[in-house]
């Protein structure tokens, strides 16, 4: 079996849930609480990836990144070595979709080829928001897809992780 180590950086607005999708995915918790992530905190996940016969162990790396608002800068460096992106949106919060294309620049100024995908996370609350999906895969061909998340009810969480880490491999 192929053996990969694989660092995955999880971009997006403050409170979009984050730290919420990635403590979901590897700890199988939630908390209703808000804890704001300050710099950086990186999770790991030991996973087995199929697809059509290929078998693979991955050694992920989930850097889940403080929140960056309009106008205010993540450092670039964070995603040195970095092999793929998950960008989250609150659907419930307008504000974190027009910040989309700031972090999508993000992504485009460490590298225009590295594969992204987009939550809209909390899909278990009422949407306020509304997004092109076949406008932003026609502009980005490094778009995975873009998957209706919820980190508390566990809803797409696996899948999303799953997809994006696919990416890197085949
Ligand atoms: N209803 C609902 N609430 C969620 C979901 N995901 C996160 N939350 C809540 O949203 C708030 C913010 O979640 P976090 O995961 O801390 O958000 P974050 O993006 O890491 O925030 P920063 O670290 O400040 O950038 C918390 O109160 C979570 O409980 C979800 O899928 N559904
Ligand atoms: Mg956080």
């Amino acid at each position: 079996m192929k053996k990969y180590i694989k660092k995955i950086l999880i971009i997006g607005n403050h409170g979009v849930g984050k730290t919420s999708l990635a403590t979901r995915y590897v700890e199988n918790k939630f908390s209703d609480a808000y804890l704001t992530t300050i710099g950086v905190n990186i999770m790991k996940k030991n996973l087995i990836l199929n697809d059509n016969g290929n078998v693979a162990a991955v050694a992920l790396m989930l850097w889940d990144i403080e929140g960056a608002n309009k106008n205010q800068n993540i450092p670039l460096h964070y995603a040195k070595g970095c092999n793929a992106f998950v960008v989250v949106m609150d659907v419930t919060r307008q504000e974190t979709l027009d910040n989309l294309q700031q972090h999508l620049d993000y992504i485009y100024n460490f590298n225009a080829d590295t594969p992204f995908i987009v939550a809209l996370n909390k899909s278990d609350l009422p949407s306020a928001i509304t997004l092109d999906h076949a406008a932003l895969k026609r502009k980005y061909h490094n778009c995975v897809d873009i998957i209706a998340t919820s980190a508390k009810e566990d809803e797409n969480v696996e899948r999303l992780f799953t997809k994006i880490t696919k990416s890197t491999i085949w």
